[in-house]
């Protein structure tokens, strides 16, 4: 067993899912990322070995012409004024070295945005807010914030398309261990697809800064089984949980300035400014990964969004304790 795969197993969760929280791009689990590997290794073997000779050059020199006791210094060296069968072997050299990364590269990148969607394709919008992402599903009407759900299959058969754009400044959709990174800018739509072969809760990160909370922008990316992916549309597409002893907690809710900024479907919460919250209780991490989801980090978050994530675009609404409960209470049945 190798020291990676100890890791991987020494990380599995209650959930079932390997944790792949080592977000490495040198152990690709899906085609555009395996791809994108193969230029990286003959980047790093062409660039390695040029700085072996050179570097070894270099050392060989110093070694060699040192100066020793008994030099003349008031001496001058050989001088050597060109050479053309050097200055010509060091001209093409390096243009046929960049000729051919030139080369390779832009074939494997076409050949990725190039690749045709297969049938049997998942379509995810994804919109990079400060601080944190908004994850649409147009063909199954679903809105949820940074935890990405799509199906995996072993052979790579399932691939998933994603849309990108920003409703701020420019983002960038990373997760290493898929695909490239990819930059996502206002007023462009920007396209990715990826086909994970591998179950896994991927780590992923907004790649480009953006403002101050630029690394608490993490994507959590869940690859699951198709079943298990079709199971959690079929959650998301019901409307907020409808528990009737809950219907106090909820008044007080929708009478606080949170309906201005965040949605719960079936709710007269209908703002947009900020993440979905009919199904919250199904994502694991809140504030772009900031914190884990439960609820005493909850009641905190709520209480005191800045004191956690400082400059976030929700203010701390300054509640009273027994509002916070409410309120808390409520979201708690948001599953
Ligand atoms: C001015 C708009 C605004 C108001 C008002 C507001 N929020 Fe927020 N809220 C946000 C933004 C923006 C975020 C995302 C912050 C981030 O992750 O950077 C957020 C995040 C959250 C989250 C975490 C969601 C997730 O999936 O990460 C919860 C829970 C939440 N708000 C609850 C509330 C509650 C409850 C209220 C009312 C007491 C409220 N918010 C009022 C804008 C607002
Ligand atoms: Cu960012």
């Amino acid at each position: 067993m190798n020291p990676y795969s100890l890791l991987a197993f020494l990380q599995v969760q209650a959930s079932n899912l390997p944790e792949r929280k080592i977000a490495n791009m040198f152990r690709p689990l899906a085609s555009p990322g395996e791809s994108e590997k193969q230029v990286a290794l003959l980047t790093f073997a062409i660039t390695g070995a040029i700085f072996v000779v050179v570097g070894g050059l270099i050392v060989y020199t110093i070694a060699r012409f040192r100066s020793r006791p008994g030099d003349d210094l008031r001496q001058e060296p050989p001088q050597v004024y060109g050479s053309n069968q050097i200055e010509v072997a060091w001209t093409i050299i390096p243009i046929l070295i960049v000729f051919v990364l030139i080369g390779v590269t832009a074939r494997v990148v076409a050949g990725v945005q190039n690749a045709s969607p297969p049938k049997t394709t998942t379509h995810v919008t994804v919109i990079g807010h400060q601080w944190w992402w908004e994850v649409q599903y147009p063909d199954y009407g679903i809105t949820t914030a940074n935890e990405v759900h799509i199906p995996f299959s072993l052979d790579g058969a399932q691939a998933t398309y994603f849309m990108l754009q920003s409703m701020d400044v420019a983002h960038s959709f990373w997760v290493p261990q898929l695909s490239g990174k990819t930059d996502v800018i206002p007023n462009r739509d920007n396209y990715l697809w990826m086909n994970p072969k591998a179950a896994g809760y991927y780590y992923g990160n907004c790649a480009e800064y953006c403002g101050t909370q630029h690394a608490n922008m993490q994507i959590r990316l869940v690859a699951e089984p198709p079943e298990d992916f079709k199971k959690w549309t079929l959650n998301q597409q019901t409307k907020a949980n409808e528990a009737s002893e809950a219907a106090q907690d909820k008044a007080v809710f929708l009478s606080l300035s949170c309906v201005n900024c965040h949605m719960v479907q079936g709710t007269t919460a209908i703002g947009k400014f900020g993440p979905d919250l009919t199904h919250l209780m199904s994502r694991r991490e809140i504030g772009g990964g900031v914190i884990e989801n439960n609820r005493k980090n909850l009641r905190a978050w709520v209480n005191d969004p800045q004191g956690i994530k400082p400059g976030c675009l929700m203010p701390s609404l300054k509640l009273t304790d027994r509002e916070l409960d409410q309120v808390v209470a409520y979201l708690e049945t948001l599953k």
